[in-house]
């Protein structure tokens, strides 16, 4: 019989021990997890620090504001903070003041006008205060947002651990437009989307609310995105029927209180597929007459309509060039729409012909004369690179070409070409890489972000339990509001990991060392194992999951693998320099130079723009076969690596619910890495004819079996959801 002392010791046991085992932590509540500090020094500081906030919540923003400090306060200082609404009242000791001046005399009385001024719409400061002999933090602003996003800073920065002892922070956003661009189809499915289906529920829209739309406007808020685009680029008409534009504008009035403008995306020919028009002409009196209608329309749903995202002429979609217009022809007409509402139109510069210019060449061509063009309420949206998302590529040669027009910078934040949600790749190392790129465009010094005005970033969300799939996917787009906040400031990447890991796993030292390591490396161990050297979509034919170099069967010549690497038996890589398409023209010549010779240009690049011999030696030392081989292989002992990473850190701390998901999906991530160096070396070995490294991990399979691998889609899913692999 068990004795009941030995029962009690078992509770006692399981008491202390459960919450570190089994403590199941399914990532919904992303970075705002507001736990209870548990360094007993710093929860001291903090409770003394904070003992009551003073906030004049008389707006729908600032009554959000509040409502998050609050959930925020109690749950990280594990007691309840008291809130006081009173004008004129009492300032104690340690009381924590946020408002604006306009709306609380207390921000008044602080006489930070100066200060105050240069903050804008947006920006907000954070410091420590004196006020009737009290003193304490004030988070201030101009506006009702900017206090929005001055509470979040504040509460990350509890979350973070950091001192409150000497509290000065301004923070105003580099960018004016900071937005999500949602890929998602009306029946819910996502194009690219990697994370199940649509968080947009429009069937049940616009009654049924679901708390999630507000979870999700948290979160942007959190991180400074001020403006999602519904749908996807590849759009349907019905997006703008009332019945839907009714469903949009329940989004709209939740995401409003937190700064988030509503965008949609248009089909080009709406004026004839939902209008009943014979054509959509834009030149067409009767097709500008409806978008104007169309537009004042909106209007009267939502009253702060953001604008129109547009795809035209690009990969199927109907646009102005069907009518024998240019591309200002069609953005101007819907801008003359918009204006009167102050709204925008975004234009996309993904455009590419099946031509036989080269495709990486094509947005500039097309694009470049254009300059000056457009109306001012038009922005091109411009691809980080020339091509498509690939893991590595240069940045768009549009950037700072076409200085009278503003431009978005488009990135992917779900990963089409980098194992979907699969697979752990932190983006901001690459996010940075084109931010900071010099396009010498006004002479050196002259970095992407200098050349725009927003950022778009294609979402990786969906209604999975933890929005993402991928727990670490997460990070991509918290790094995403993070950078466009923060676009021109320099090396970010590693600071906004130690945030996110802080904030959504563990303030642990060795957990945020570990992690931070795993992620900074993440970026550049997925382009060894995937598109070495500058090679670039070498992915299979429309899913771009897995690789396919040898694909040569699609309709179109620029929709091949073998378009884009050009092996043969002399060696690899895209000529594009004088010899070749002469893309590198394109670039301001000081850019060029970076490139220009085969013998200089970075090993990072050189299949991109250039053809090198296999024995060519590269800056290694190691011939271009040898390279190749040393870099596929890394890849795969690099992922083994975090596999090591992750393992040692069981009994960290972290959940036990995310820390084995995330350990399963490394496992598939080696398979995969494994799966991509033997299909591509195997593959390339056919023209370089030289053996593998002695001593090596051979393949286990033959090129015939990978080239026999068969993906399979669910029917009616292409482009979104993952597809099965299947053995021949
Ligand atoms: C929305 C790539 C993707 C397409 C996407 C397109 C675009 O080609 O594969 O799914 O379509 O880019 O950005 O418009």
């Amino acid at each position: 019989m068990t004795h009941p002392r030995s029962i009690l010791l078992v509770f006692f046991l399981s008491a202390c021990l459960l919450p570190r085992l089994t403590r199941a932590e399914d990532g919904y509540r992303l970075w705002l997890r507001y736990d209870r500090i548990d360094d007993p020094r710093l929860l001291q500081e903090y409770r003394s620090s904070i003992r009551g906030v003073l906030v004049y919540d008389k707006s729908p923003t600032l009554h959000a504001a509040a409502n998050e400090l609050k959930n925020g306060l109690d749950g990280l200082l594990g007691q309840q903070i008291s809130f006081m609404n009173n004008v004129f009242g009492w300032v104690g000791r340690g009381a924590l003041i946020i408002g604006t001046p306009t709306s609380s005399p207390l921000v008044a009385d602080l006489h930070w006008t100066d200060n105050l001024s240069r903050l804008g719409n947006e920006g907000f400061m954070i410091r420590r205060y004196k006020l009737k002999d009290q003193s304490g933090i004030a988070i201030v602003a101009n506006t009702d947002i900017g206090i929005l996003y001055g509470v979040c800073h504040f509460l990350r920065l509890l979350q973070t651990h950091q001192s409150l002892e000497s509290l000065d922070i301004t923070s105003i956003p580099a960018l004016h437009y900071r937005v999500l661009d949602h890929w998602d189809n009306l029946n819910r499915t996502v194009e690219r989307g990697y994370a199940g289906l649509s968080i947009f529920d429009w069937w049940t829209l616009p009654l049924y609310k679901d708390s999630r739309y507000t979870d999700y406007a948290r979160a942007n808020a959190s991180v400074g995105i001020n403006g999602s685009v519904l749908n996807s680029v590849n759009a349907s008409p019905i997006i703008l029927t009332p019945a839907w534009l009714a469903k949009s504008a329940a989004l709209a009035d939740i995401f409003r209180p937190y700064g988030i403008r509503v965008y949609l995306s248009v089909n080009f020919s709406s004026p004839m597929t939902i209008g009943g028009l014979p054509t959509a002409d834009p030149l067409d009196p009767a097709v500008q007459a409806w978008w104007k209608k169309k537009v004042d329309e909106i209007y009267s749903y939502i009253p702060d309509f953001g604008g129109f995202l547009v795809k035209a002429n690009s990969e199927g979609q109907p646009g102005p060039q069907n009518y024998g217009r240019s591309h200002a022809d069609g953005a101007n007409t819907l801008a003359d729409a918009l204006a009167p509402h102050q709204g925008i139109i975004i234009w996309r510069a993904f455009v590419y012909n099946e031509s036989s210019e080269d495709r990486v060449k094509q947005a500039y061509d097309e694009f470049k004369p254009l300059d000056g063009k457009f109306r001012n309420n038009v922005l091109l949206q411009v691809k980080n690179g020339p091509l498509d998302f690939q893991p590595r590529e240069p940045f768009s040669p549009l950037f700072g070409a076409v200085p009278n027009t503003p431009l978005m910078l488009e990135m992917q934040i779900t990963q089409e070409y980098l194992g979907f949600s699969n697979h752990l790749v932190y983006l901001a190392p690459l996010f940075e890489e084109c931010l900071h790129a010099d396009t010498y465009t006004k002479g050196k010094g002259t970095p992407v972000s200098a050349t725009i005005t927003g950022m778009a970033g294609v979402a990786n969300i969906g209604n999975d339990i933890n929005w993402c799939g991928h727990p670490f996917a997460q990070a991509n787009w918290y790094a995403f509001g993070r950078l466009a906040w923060c676009a021109s400031a320099t090396n970010l990447s590693a600071l906004i990991a130690d945030e996110w890991i802080r904030q959504t796993f563990s303030n642990n030292p060795g957990v945020v060392d570990t992690l931070k390591k795993m992620m900074l490396a993440s970026r550049e161990i997925a382009v060894d194992y995937m598109t070495p050297l500058g090679l670039a979509h070498i992915m299979g034919y429309s899913h771009h999951y897995g690789p396919a170099p040898w694909y040569d069967k699609a309709s179109r010549a620029d929709w091949n693998p073998v378009y884009f690497h050009r092996a043969d038996s002399a060696g690899l890589g895209f000529d594009r320099t004088a010899t070749g398409s002469n893309a590198l023209e394109q670039y301001a010549p000081a850019a060029r130079t970076l490139w220009a010779d085969k013998k200089d240009c970075p090993d990072n690049a050189v299949l991109w723009w250039h053809h090198v011999g296999w024995n060519d030696r590269l800056h290694s030392g190691r011939t271009l076969w040898e390279e190749l081989c040393h870099k596929y292989y890394t890849g795969v002992d690099s992922v083994r690596w975090m596999q090591k990473c992750w393992d040692a850190l069981q009994l960290s701390g972290i959940d036990n619910q995310r820390w084995q998901q995330v350990k399963m999906l490394l496992c598939i991530q080696q398979q995969d890495a494994v799966w991509w160096r033997n299909a591509c070396l195997l593959y390339f070995q056919t023209f370089s004819r030289q053996p593998l490294p002695a001593g090596a991990e051979q393949p286990d399979h033959t090129l015939a079996y990978y080239e026999n691998l068969q993906l399979y889609y669910a029917p009616g899913t292409a482009n979104s959801g993952v597809p099965q692999k299947i053995n021949p």
